[in-house]
């Protein structure tokens, strides 16, 4: 398969996300193509929102939606443009049988009129939302489960999966450019928009998460409140030692997605533990956690809550929290010995 990378200057050799998709697919004999129209459905949609959120400063689409979610979290027009973006751009296509937003307290069907799917889909339209009037980089989060219930309509049943069952997990990046990046448990796939053409391009294949970083990505302001052990561990990192890169660096975007996509290509360790205020922590399993969790498995990294792997929770809620603790794998090795007082 030509996975060569878009060179810029060699305009004859683009692999775009719909090529990629149909190779993909015809890889897989008993393909039906419902999940490739999906996929090429969601990338048309984040094409739209990646428009808005560039020209956001431009229109008034800046400023709060005077509403909040079900986190209570203040929720801006853009988060509300994302959301309704994706749902419109999916709902009627026929591959879903229902979906789940973090800004929806429940599912959300696929309507009457249209046709059910055999796929369901998670997604956090705009994370890191309370970036996008700073202009920080945020983005969108998506989790794709097989339907597992046996009714006529999906239900809360085919999203309340574990992760290890997700047929595909991925992330755009709202950032200096656009980046889509995913995985269908066969690695790990980056494509950059070219903007010019409107077309995702293959930029990074095959990504692949160091062994071992220097750096470190947590918000130490919840220092006091988080437990001894992780204190220890950014204790550690901290300290002088040149032979194992310590000092490591500090780096905190506080847009899950900017942190997790630099710790994918640089290696190193992104935590949001639990503490005392919120010992589930703070991110959500189902739509932030998971879909990361994947992606940094599949780049050869690791993903726990500290003591077991996030993939392997087995959800209870839709919006229920983890701590999540991921990167390379000897960091968050050695994180989790400090965690569970062996260090
Ligand atoms: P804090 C953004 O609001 C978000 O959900 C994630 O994208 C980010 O990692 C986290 O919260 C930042 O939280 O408490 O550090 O501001």
């Amino acid at each position: 398969m030509n996975t060569r990378p878009y060179i810029p200057g060699d305009e004859t050799r683009i692999m775009t996300i719909q090529r990629y998709i149909a190779q993909e697919e015809r890889m897989h004999p008993g393909a039906t193509g419902e999940f490739s129209t999906l996929l090429r459905n969601l990338a048309l949609a984040v094409k739209v929102v990646s428009r808005e959120v560039r020209r956001a400063g431009l229109v008034d689409i800046l400023g709060k939606a005077s509403t909040s979610n079900v986190s209570g979290d203040e929720v801006k027009k853009l988060d509300v443009f994302a959301n309704d973006m994706i749902i419109n751009a999916l709902e009627s296509g026929g591959q879903l049988c229902v979906m789940a937003s973090e800004e929806n307290e429940t599912v959300i069907p696929i309507p009457e009129e249209f046709p059910c799917g055999g796929y369901a889909m998670l997604f956090d339209p705009l994370d890191g939302s309370s970036n996008i009037d700073a202009n920080v980089t945020i983005g969108t989060v998506f989790s794709i489960f097989k339907r597992v219930s046996k009714g006529v309509r999906g239900t809360v049943e085919d999203v309340v999966q574990p992760g290890y069952r997700q047929v595909a997990a991925g992330y755009i990046m709202y950032g200096s450019s656009t980046i889509m990046v995913f995985t269908t448990g066969k690695g790990v796939q980056g494509f950059t928009l070219d903007p010019t053409i409107g077309a995702f391009l293959l930029s990074h294949p095959d990504l692949t998460i160091p062994k071992r970083g220097n750096i470190y990505s947590v918000n130490e302001g919840n220092r006091q409140m988080w437990d001894e052990g992780f204190r220890r561990y950014i204790d550690y990192v901290q300290s002088d030692d040149p032979a194992t890169g310590r000092p490591y660096k500090g780096r905190y975007v506080g847009s899950m997605i900017a942190d997790v996509h630099r710790t994918i290509l640089y290696g190193g360790v992104f935590a949001y533990p639990g503490d005392t205020k919120n010992p589930e922590g703070k991110l959500r399993l189902l739509y932030e956690a998971n879909p990361v969790a994947f992606l940094v498995e599949q780049a050869g990294g690791r993903a726990t809550d500290g003591h077991r792997r996030i993939l392997d929770i087995e959800p209870t809620d839709v919006h229920q929290r983890t701590p999540l603790l991921l990167g390379s794998t000897d960091d968050v090795l050695i994180a989790e010995e400090f965690i569970n007082g062996k260090r």
